[in-house]
């Protein structure tokens, strides 16, 4: 049975990372921080009775920003594949916590690459890097793309993927970087716009909200399905090489574009429901991302499954659905 860590286990991509590898029969130990309410909520259904003497889900304290726990962890699980996911993962937000975001998104990275050198170990390790690296390079984008970094997350992600090449070739360690567009999913973050969207127009169509506020509608994001983008990330861990990877759709949609969608679903004219507050703008912003995955379908054989009317009308009626359990 393989072991594997994940960090991040709590966010969305940890959740769909740790089914797809307990499907796998993997052992999976994730790492989690302590908060003031439970935050387990998206792996709650797959957490088995802790007292289970032999769980194959198993969490633990520790924290990006503490290496000690995290050497701690490390040489005591002595993973076979570490899925690193862990983040601060708001890009407006990383303009407000800008030092924060260094140290968690950027220097959390360093953290576990020397874990692993200084424990000798020869797990292999997945960094998950962004599009949101290019920047304001234009679309479409490929590993080949120089990046233009736009915002505090996006330097942090540049410096934690050359800090993962860099131990790649300098330690011949087994790390991969995945350069994952934009996934959305119904476990997505409720400030990302795509399931602010989707939750407001499920909130709207049944009477309980009125408004949604929003920044910029120009933006075009290339959006795919969580689900389909961690299987691109176990395949770069099953190949014989370390490599990099563009994981995207190949299409791109603006704002106005995912409105249409979520709010067209429910048979409501957006228009009438969206307002711009100019809190939401981005001091620099990205305007137009776009993915050639074409490296990924060549050599992992991996191509999207879910397109972008799918995905919008998933989420939305699946916060429809949890918007009528709270009634009921
Ligand atoms: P997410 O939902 O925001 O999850 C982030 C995870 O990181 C959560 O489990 C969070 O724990 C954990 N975390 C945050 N700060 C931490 C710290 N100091 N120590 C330990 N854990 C910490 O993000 P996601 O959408 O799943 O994305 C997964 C990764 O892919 C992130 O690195 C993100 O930057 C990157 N990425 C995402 C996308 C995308 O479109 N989703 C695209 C490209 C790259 P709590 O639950 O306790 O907050
Ligand atoms: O914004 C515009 C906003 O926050 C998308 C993260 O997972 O993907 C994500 O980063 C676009 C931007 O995602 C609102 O200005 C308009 O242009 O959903 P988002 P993001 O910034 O692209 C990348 C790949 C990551 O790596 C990140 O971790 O939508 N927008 N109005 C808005 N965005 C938000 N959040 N809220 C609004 O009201």
């Amino acid at each position: 049975m393989k072991t594997a860590l994940i960090t991040g286990i709590t966010g969305q991509d940890g959740s769909y990372m740790a089914e797809l590898l307990l499907a796998k029969d993997y052992l999976v130990h994730g790492i989690i921080r302590r908060s003031s309410s439970f935050n387990t909520e998206r792996i709650d259904h797959i957490y088995q009775d802790p007292h289970d003497p032999k769980p194959r889900l198993r969490l633990v304290y520790g924290d990006l920003n503490d290496a000690s726990s995290l050497n701690r962890i490390i040489r005591t699980i002595q993973p076979d594949e570490i899925y690193h996911l862990g983040a601060q993962s708001h890009v407006r937000v990383s303009f407000d916590v800008p030092e924060y975001t260094g140290e968690v998104t950027g220097l959390g990275t360093v953290r576990l690459l020397e874990a692993i050198r200084e424990a000798g170990l020869r797990t292999k390790f997945y960094n998950a890097s962004s599009s949101e690296m290019f920047g304001s390079a234009p679309p479409p984008q490929n590993e080949a793309t120089p990046f233009q970094p736009r915002s505090p997350y996006a330097a942090a992600k540049v410096y934690s993927h050359w800090m993962t090449v860099n131990y790649r070739d300098g330690y011949n360690l087994f790390a991969c970087n995945g350069i994952l567009f934009n996934h959305e999913s119904p476990r997505r973050g409720e400030t990302f716009v795509s399931r602010k969207v989707t939750k407001a127009a499920a909130k709207i169509k049944l009477g309980r909200q009125d408004k949604v506020f929003l920044g910029n509608l120009d933006a075009r994001r290339d959006w795919g399905y969580a689900g389909d983008y961690v299987e691109a990330i176990w395949r770069m861990m099953q190949q014989d090489k370390p490599d990099d990877y563009v994981i995207a759709t190949g299409e791109s949609h603006s704002v106005r574009d995912l409105l249409d969608e979520a709010f067209g679903h429910v048979d409501l004219d957006w228009k009438k429901h969206v307002e711009i507050d100019p809190r939401y703008y981005r001091p620099t912003e990205v305007d137009a991302l776009c993915g050639d995955a074409s490296k990924a379908a060549r050599q992992l054989d991996w191509r999207p499954r879910v397109g972008f009317k799918e995905l919008v009308r998933m989420m939305v009626d699946s916060d429809l659905k949890q918007e009528k359990a709270k009634s009921g």
